[in-house]
């Protein structure tokens, strides 16, 4: 048939075999044989049944996602599903790995799904900017319910094997070698005789949809959508699979599918699809990865116990070492309760919680680390102490050993000089709660080995991190853009903004929250003591710190936190910031959202430049995937080199001149590469001009 589809025969049962690797996605040349094949199968009377499987690691996990943006080609999937509905004779999908998208739409084509226990279903087009194309939406709950299917197509979260199975989504799981097991069920289904009804003509599970309770469900889930489309469309399109014909809703479908794929919103979000996997792309040509088996990690605090619990989730022994035992004992106990927390929660069983558990040596003694592949401190974020640490590792840590620093902002170049291994020495910046966020930065040194970074970007994926690789300045990528952002945040509030006012701005582009609500979770402690260390001051926020203000943790910040976390605007705090600005004989006028936005996610794009520039970043996508996965960066806009493209770097470039001049201040002044990236139009164009 092709080198991407064979067809075997086992007596009256045909087998199509699907293999394009690495995933089996229906790319065209996938599609056409396969349609082929369909329909000479369909028609040959020697065949009794049809099973539908792939080789490789996984069923069909979607359609190419690199096809999208492109002119259509046929057939398409919907096509091929169209075909499958024809044939009378049963038709078997053999589900292993991933049958995601496109490839679970394709199962759903099929009059019967089995599968072994590695089988992972759903449904994720949603986390593309996208709905299920393939007719998804009205053919999954005819099987699984209204609701359900809702849930599944928003959420775009796969169900496990066993959950596809007692929610009718698959009818069989099987042990063993699953071809053979789909054969023999396909060949019983066929002998016991039809007629085998498709799922497009099945309306059980329609019958009695609750409708409001599903509009309760999907106006929640619209809510938290924060101006995405496509979650809405996905709701809309399940809530047609009960109120409209199969072929009404299916035309509602491809109506939404097609104008969601051509939207900035989708194309941000398979921007980021293709960014993060090539971030997570070692440097270069791939060395030979040094073996890592055990973990250290120094420092039980929130960060260091954070970390611990990162690689132990990840099925990493870890001996985790503080210099005194009640510092010891603080951080386990931590540990414990944070895993006690999930089980609470439904989402650790207590027999993952002991395993997890068990993975953990606690100690006081470096000698206890000697046999450790890799070695994280987080330590006080201080440079002396850094260095008495990394002079202790040096000493007792094995040959090839890597040693991570954690640090946030610290020079790693002068803590690799520290040791007499410089070339094993590189930053693993963990982001709090470093146990759940999935950014990990991941900091070469000027003399970092290649191996010992390849090998640190393979853990990275193992424990489920998104690792970007960056180079050595203060504050690496995130945190130097992040300060970037802020720092019109005073001058700004001085002006006649308020933090309500400036959060909001942020909350209506699409962030989780703005940047002092931000501030306020985290502590305004925080950053209060990193500019005492680098003799910098903040009117506002020093003088909030001064009166014990430190955000939730104290009731108070910029906002007032009685009611738990919700965070109450404050006469206090407005009183004060036009107290300081009469100190200052600055005026306050109105400010408009626009101007926020241009005098903070500008500069923020403008550092993106200059990162870019100075090879602290290899790619303007890296610098996409550090502020979506570690700041929240709205999904929708793609990150802040992506979004600079839709937001016209022209017009970037004009109003940072504008605010340059009226400033001076060295945030507005515009980065040579942004002026490129604007006359190439890409940033790839302008660092190749
Ligand atoms: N299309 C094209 N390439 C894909 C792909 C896809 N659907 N999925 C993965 N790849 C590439 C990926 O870029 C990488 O390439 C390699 O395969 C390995 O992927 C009509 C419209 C299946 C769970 O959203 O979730 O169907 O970097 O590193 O960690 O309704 O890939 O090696 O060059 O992620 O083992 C819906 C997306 C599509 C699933 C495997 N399907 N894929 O994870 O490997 S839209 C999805 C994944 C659709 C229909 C709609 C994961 C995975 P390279 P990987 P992994």
């Amino acid at each position: 048939m092709s080198d991407f589809l064979k067809v075997s025969r086992d007596g009256d049962v045909a087998i199509v075999i699907i293999d394009n690797p690495p995933v089996n996605a229906l790319s065209l040349h996938v599609r056409e044989p396969l349609k082929q094949a369909l329909v000479e199968l369909r028609d040959d009377p020697l065949v009794a049944a049809i099973v539908i499987t792939c080789a490789g690691r996984t069923f069909v996990a979607g359609a190419d996602i690199t096809e999208f943006g492109k002119p259509v080609q046929q057939p398409e999937l919907r096509a091929i599903i169209a075909t499958l509905e024809t044939i009378a004779k049963p038709t078997v999908a053999a589900i292993h790995g991933t049958a995601l998208g496109g490839g679970l739409e394709l199962a759903l084509g099929c009059h019967f799904r089995v599968a072994d226990a590695s089988a992972r279903l759903g449904l994720p087009e949603v986390k593309l900017g996208l709905l299920p194309g393939g007719g998804g939406t009205v053919r999954l709950p005819r099987l699984v319910g209204a609701l359900k299917a809702l849930k599944m197509i928003v959420s775009g979260a796969p169900i496990g094997a066993e959950e596809a199975h007692t929610t009718g989504l698959v009818d069989a799981l099987f042990e063993g070698d699953l071809t053979t097991h789909a054969v023999n069920f396909a060949r019983e289904i066929a002998r016991k005789g039809g007629p085998f009804t498709p799922v497009r003509d099945r309306d059980d599970e329609l019958k009695g949809t609750n409708l409001a309770a599903f509009d309760a469900e999907a106006a929640d889930l619209a809510k938290k959508a924060r101006g995405l489309e496509a979650p809405v469309a996905c709701a809309q399109a399940v809530r047609n699979a009960v109120t409209l014909h199969f072929d009404e809703a299916l035309a509602v479908e491809r109506a939404l599918f097609v104008k969601l794929v051509a939207s900035d919103q989708s194309r941000a979000q398979r921007h980021l699809f293709f960014a993060e996997r090539e971030a997570a792309k070692s440097p270069g040509k791939d060395p030979v990865k040094r073996r890592i088996a055990r973990v250290g990690v120094i420092g039980a605090g929130t960060m260091g116990g954070g970390i611990a619990m990162a690689f132990a989730n990840g099925g990493y022994p870890v001996t985790l070492l503080e210099t005194g035992h009640e510092a010891l004992q603080r951080g386990l106990a931590t540990i414990d309760k944070n895993y006690a927390v999930s089980v609470t929660r439904g989402s650790l069983t207590e027999d993952a919680k002991r395993q997890r558990l068990a993975q953990f040596t606690g100690s006081t003694d470096y000698a206890d680390l000697a046999d450790c592949d890799l070695i994280v401190e987080a330590v006080f974020e201080d440079m002396a102490v850094k260095k008495e640490v990394f002079g202790k590792l040096d000493a007792v840590a094995k040959p090839g050993a890597i040693l991570a620093t954690n640090t946030s902002y610290l020079d790693i170049n002068e803590i690799a000089a520290s040791t007499s291994r410089p070339q094993d020495v590189l930053g693993l910046h963990f982001f709090s709660p470093a146990n759940v966020m999935k950014l990990l930065e991941i900091v070469r040194a000027e003399k970092t080995a290649p191996d010992a970074l390849a090998s640190v970007v393979d853990l990275a994926r193992r424990i489920g991190k998104v690792a970007v690789v960056v180079g050595v300045c203060h504050g690496f990528v995130g945190n130097r853009m992040l300060a970037a952002r802020g720092s019109e945040s005073e001058a700004l509030l001085l002006e006649g903004a308020t933090p309500r006012q400036i959060d909001q701005a942020f909350t209506d582009f699409g962030w989780p929250m703005g940047p002092f609500q931000m501030g306020d979770l985290a502590g305004l402690d925080i950053g209060w003591r990193n500019r005492k260390a680098r003799g910098q001051t903040a009117v506002i926020a020093d003088t909030l710190c001064e009166q014990g203000r430190f955000g939730q943790k104290t009731g108070r910040g910029y906002y007032l936190y009685e009611a738990a976390r919700t965070p109450v605007p404050d006469p206090q705090v407005e009183a004060l910031i036009r107290d300081k600005a009469a100190e200052q004989g600055i005026a306050p006028r109105a400010i408009e959202a626009e101007e926020i936005i241009e005098r903070t996610l500008y500069p923020l794009v403008n550092e993106g430049a200059k990162i870019l520039e100075e090879g602290i970043a290899v790619r303007a996508s890296d610098i996409d995937v550090v502020w979506v996965n570690g700041y929240g960066f709205p999904v929708g806009k793609g990150g802040p080199m992506f979004w600079a493209g839709l937001e016209g770097a022209d017009k970037i470039i004009e109003r940072l001149e504008y605010w340059h001049h009226r400033t001076g201040k060295d945030v507005f002044n515009v980065a040579p590469l942004l002026r490129r990236m604007a006359e190439t139009g890409s940033w790839e164009g302008a660092a190749a001009a």
